[in-house]
């Protein structure tokens, strides 16, 4: 089964899309597989709307592991999973406390295990801050479109000032593909879910 990162600064959305995402696909409840820097691994059964108020935050930092789950693609009657991997928010600064610096260090060395990447980005955000996307953005893309199929989402859509963001994102990134969505609402993810199977 292939496996797509889901990477992206703190905050911007990784999780909630996760969880929408494999809603969105038909699942009846979210299967998690949790794995730490520590090689500790658990194992989370929860339904959608447990998953959002457990695992969703509107402070950064939340995700401090690695939550993958098995999401199932229909490409007509055949029925393809592909396994999600929700990470650690990476930022260009390390002046975090410890299990957060961990975290980001086990997202950084488990990037090579992907073998599709989807990166995250505020768009609303990147309208109003000079420093989105930031350096993380730009070596991120750099890495991930060398390695394996890349696509770019700017979330948060359904924001005031998103649409000034995703011309921002499709400005710094001319060569990637730039999907707008919204994780909250579950937009756009008919054309996610077709350019993931075309990766598989
Ligand atoms: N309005 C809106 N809010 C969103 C959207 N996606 C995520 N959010 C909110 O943004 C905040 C962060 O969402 P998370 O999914 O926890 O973000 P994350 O990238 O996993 O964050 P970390 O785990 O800290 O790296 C939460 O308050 C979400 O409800 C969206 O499409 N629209
Ligand atoms: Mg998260």
């Amino acid at each position: 089964m292939k496996r797509c990162f889901i990477l992206g600064q703190p905050n911007s959305g990784k999780t909630l899309f996760m969880i929408n995402l494999a809603e969105y696909c038909g699942l009846s409840s979210l299967e998690l597989l949790v794995t730490d820097s520590l090689g500790e691994m658990k194992t989370l059964s929860l339904c959608f709307e447990d998953a959002r108020k457990d695992l969703v935050d509107p402070f950064p930092h939340r995700t401090l592991s690695l939550q993958h789950a098995t999401v199932p693609l229909k490409k007509g009657k055949i029925k393809i999973s592909i396994q999600m991997v929700d990470t650690v928010g990476l930022s260009d600064s390390l002046d975090h406390p410890e299990p957060v610096r961990l975290g980001m260090a086990h997202t950084l060395k488990q990037i090579r295990s992907a073998d599709i990447v989807v990166h995250i980005i505020d768009a609303p955000r990147a309208a109003v801050d000079l420093d989105v996307p930031a350096f993380v953005d730009l070596e991120l893309a750099r890495y991930a479109s060398c390695k394996c199929p890349y696509l770019v989402l700017a979330n948060k859509m359904d924001l005031p000032r998103a649409s000034e963001g995703l011309a921002k994102i499709k400005a710094t990134f001319p060569s990637s593909t730039v999907l707008p969505i919204s994780a909250l609402k579950k937009r756009g993810f008919r054309e996610v879910k077709a350019h993931l199977l075309r990766f598989i």
